[in-house]
């Protein structure tokens, strides 16, 4: 396979460059609207990332002015109608197991960027990805309620978890849109940009996460994640087993690096920056 060579599937495309995985959903058509076919698309294409050392950072974003507009009415919900308790079991599964299984814990760091429309079903994958960079254009809703159904797939948790309990309320229960700017202001994505720039930002972004120790990374997020619902006690335990963990997979040689660099050859402010891996560790 050649080195930056592109994934093309029916609905999902993935670009390679400089240790990122840009990965699209490519259904612009249908403002990038989940189908099964795109959720089994993504699946695939998760699963390979994984263990794809050209994937650095995984990118999620959406072809066209959508990033996602949510779940497809038509072939997710309408045409699953007809199929029995059996197809609608299996094809739930194959979307939560994308959206929420495999990103929240996916190996590497994610960003979503949300250039455009994010509705619903969309809100899933996007809080599942560890951080979020809107454009100022973008415009979110939780939109369940106004065709019908309660926010499910885990939509309620994604919104629970990210934003406060009386913009929850008010956003579930309207249905009302938002813009980038709001949603950065509630805390559902890390910053909004202007759209011409969201690119750029979210490139940089990567670049400060590609040069930190991956296997040091991956234990921070997870650990973040795992011990945001545990009480003190059991978050302080699981906290030191998984520092040791971690020096079962990464060595001490990162942590000592670390402090070379700044106890002897002085040339590190850990403070201010991440320690030079090109030396070592
Ligand atoms: N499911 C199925 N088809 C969709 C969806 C969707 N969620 N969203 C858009 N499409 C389709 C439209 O049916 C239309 O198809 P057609 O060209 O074959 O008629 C095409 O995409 C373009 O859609 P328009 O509505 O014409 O596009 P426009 O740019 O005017 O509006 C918008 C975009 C605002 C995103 C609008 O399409 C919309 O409201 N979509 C639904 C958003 C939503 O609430 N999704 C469900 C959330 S709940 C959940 O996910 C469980
Ligand atoms: C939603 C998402 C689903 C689902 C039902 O509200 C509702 C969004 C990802 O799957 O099965």
């Amino acid at each position: 396979m050649a080195a930056n060579e592109t994934i093309r599937k029916e609905t999902v495309l993935v670009e390679f460059d400089n240790g990122i995985a840009w990965v699209t959903m490519n259904r612009p058509e249908k403002r990038n609207a989940m189908s099964p076919t795109l959720n089994r698309e993504m699946l695939e294409v998760v699963d390979l990332l994984e263990q794809d050392d050209r994937c650095g950072v995984l990118v999620l974003t959406g072809a066209g002015e959508s990033f996602a507009a949510g779940m497809d009415l038509k072939e997710y919900f309408r045409e699953l109608d007809g199929k029995g308790r059996g197809a609608t079991i299996a094809t739930r599964r194959t979307a939560y197991d994308w959206q929420w299984h495999r990103l929240m814990f996916f190996e590497k760091p994610t960003i979503a960027m949300v250039n455009g429309w994010c509705f619903g079903g969309a809100f899933s994958p996007m809080v599942a990805c560890d951080l979020a960079i809107a454009a100022d254009e973008a415009q979110f809703g939780v939109s369940e309620v106004n065709w019908g159904i309660i926010p499910a797939g885990n939509v309620t948790k994604a919104v629970a978890t990210t934003m406060g309990w009386r913009d929850s309320l008010y956003y579930i229960m309207t249905g009302l849109p938002f813009g980038g700017q709001k949603a950065a202001q509630m805390g559902l994505v890390n910053e909004s940009v202007p759209r011409d720039q969201l690119k750029q930002r979210v490139r940089e972004l990567a670049d400060i996460l590609l040069a930190k120790n991956p296997s040091v990374l991956k234990a921070c997020k997870d650990t973040y994640k795992r011990v945001y619902n545990m009480d003190f006690g059991t978050a302080e335990d699981y906290i030191t087993a998984k520092l040791e963990q971690m020096f079962q997979i990464d060595g001490m040689k990162g942590r000592n690096e670390g402090m070379r660099q700044f106890l002897d050859e002085k040339s590190l402010k850990p403070g201010l920056g991440t320690y030079d891996r090109k030396k070592g560790g």
